[in-house]
């Protein structure tokens, strides 16, 4: 049924229809220039879903000429703001109309829990184009008191052509945290999807034009990151890049943005976040947390509490529930409403993980539960948690990006945060106290750029996010994630007729 209750109704289809496979360019779904494809996989099975249009550099040239002529030209950066609100609030019907869909594609591209896309994941996305919807009539600069005899004023305008580079993690609140501030800051884009998840793009892309967004004001090429990715990055048209993804390539972007045309390049990159648990804690609700904080979206997430710091007075309390806890975590098919855990995205991915989980018992850290695959079939592993870690193991600097937990045992406040800051990431962190002078002390020492007290993953669109370190840096969400499509212009008069 619609709720994808599967038992409730045997007319429920655990699989998409798949309507959109091309690239789109101008406002139209195209073939790529040299005609070949790549396969997307299901990793509930292993099993391909589909065939998708493989851009590279001619295609990725294609669409930046056609979103400059779109910005250069075309009505979208010239229409007052509150049209391109009403036009982004049309698409946010659609998209809610179309959740359940859209969530299908995630779920069979992502391993994403199905109920949690169509209820959560598909909604903000539509709340996220309402915000920005919202706030595209109210960019506006500001009169400046100048010390000497003039007049000025600051004006607001779109960056120009954007390309953004989205990962699989979240295929679609990553899209929609760049594409909404985009249109609504009246600039021009290209996308490219992660190639794990290239569908919910190409399907949001058909929605667009159906509410109305001009033809060339986006543009989807899907393909690989080494490909068409590069070409972006590379490109001598484009404005600004924003990128999600790993450090390295976080890196390499920033290479491109130099070697090419110096374009403004904004990153959101890997984590190793920390969470603090005090003596003083609800063991019970920590340990919950904890688990929240490393399990949810299989700990495919940038911010997931990857080492969780316990103070020594409760350390042995919670390691007991853990245990259990960890146990009862219900890992399967995403599309089952009691599982709490799908396939990690991919082999690569899981084989990665599975790699880190020797490295672990190597190193001597204890496997507390789980460590294994789950199944024969698709890319499912178990709840993992390790006790005894130390700070210099490689899963403890490592950003393992799955369902690994490390766990270690702190005594002081200080020891706590010297710890917690003990790495080259710096995207979240967690405390869990009832002590707010403990909870306030820390919560500004750790150089993190979004903190959660008694809470993990406490989210809202108007809260803006991003990297401290080699995190990345500028903010996506919140009126920080459009202001990142503005530039400032200053505008300069002499008040009086003075002779300059
Ligand atoms: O990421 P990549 P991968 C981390 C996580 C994960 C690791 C590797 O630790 O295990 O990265 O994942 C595009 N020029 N995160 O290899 O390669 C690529 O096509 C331009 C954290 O999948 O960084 C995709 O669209 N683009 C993260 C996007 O970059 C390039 C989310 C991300 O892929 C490119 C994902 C290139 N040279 C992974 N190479 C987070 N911050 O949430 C690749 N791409």
């Amino acid at each position: 049924d619609s709720n994808g209750n599967s038992s409730a109704s045997e007319s429920f289809v655990k699989m998409p229809t798949i309507k959109f496979t091309k690239l789109f360019i101008n406002g139209e779904f195209v073939d790529s220039v040299s005609g070949k494809t790549f396969e997307t996989i299901d990793p509930r099975t292993g099993e391909v879903i589909t065939r998708v249009a493989q851009g590279d550099k001619e295609d990725v040239d294609l669409a930046v000429k056609a979103a400059r002529a779109a910005f250069d030209h075309g009505p979208w950066p010239r229409l007052p703001g509150a049209e391109r609100g009403k036009i982004m609030l049309k698409l946010a019907d659609l998209i809610d109309e179309h959740a359940q869909e859209i969530a299908k594609l995630d779920t069979v591209d992502a391993g994403k829990l199905f109920s949690f896309g169509k209820a959560v994941d598909i909604p903000q996305v539509a709340h996220m184009l309402r915000y920005y919807a919202g706030a595209a009539d109210k960019i506006h600069g500001e009169v400046l008191k100048m010390s000497r005899e003039l007049q000025a004023y600051t004006l607001l305008e779109p960056i120009g052509v954007v390309g953004h580079i989205i990962p699989w993690n979240f295929p679609s609140t990553l899209l929609f945290a760049k594409v909404a501030p985009t249109l609504a800051a009246g600039c021009t884009m290209v996308v490219k999807p992660a190639e794990q998840t290239p569908l919910s793009a190409l399907y949001y892309a058909h929605l667009a034009k159906l509410a109305g967004v001009p033809d060339g004001v986006l543009n989807v090429i899907t393909g690989f990151g080494k490909t068409a990715g590069a070409a972006l990055t590379h490109h001598m048209d484009i404005d600004k890049v924003s990128f999600t993804g790993s450090t390295d390539v976080g890196r390499e972007v920033m290479q491109a943005a130099a070697k090419s045309n110096l374009k403004a390049v904004s990153l959101e990159l890997g984590g190793k976040s920390p969470l603090l648990i005090f003596d003083d804690a609800d063991v019970d609700k920590a340990a919950d947390l904890a688990l929240l904080g490393i399990l949810y979206n299989k700990g495919e997430i940038c911010v997931a509490s990857s080492r969780v710091f316990v103070q020594e007075g409760i350390y042995d309390e919670l390691v007991k529930k853990l245990k259990v806890k960890a146990k009862d975590w219900v890992v399967g098919d995403p599309f089952d409403p009691n599982v709490r855990q799908g396939p990690q995205v991919d082999k690569k991915q899981f084989e990665k993980i599975l790699t880190y989980i020797e490295h672990g018992k190597r190193e001597g850290a204890t496997l507390l539960t789980g460590g294994k695959p789950v199944g024969k079939k698709g890319y499912y592993i178990e709840p993992t948690v390790f006790t005894d870690v130390q700070d210099d193991m490689l899963i403890a600097k490592d950003e393992i990006f799955g369902p690994v937990m490390s766990l270690m045992k702190f005594k002081t406040i200080e020891e706590g945060i010297e710890r917690a800051n003990n790495t080259k990431y710096g995207l979240a962190a967690g405390i869990v106290t009832k002590n707010i002078d403990v909870a306030n002390t820390v919560s500004r020492s750790i150089r993190a750029g979004i903190i959660w007290i008694n809470c993990y993953f406490a989210f809202d669109n108007d809260c803006p996010y991003g990297g401290y370190k080699m995190s990345g840096f500028g903010r996506d969400f919140g009126l920080q994630g459009l202001h990142k499509y503005l530039h400032t212009k200053s505008v300069v008069t002499p008040l009086y007729n003075s002779p300059w």
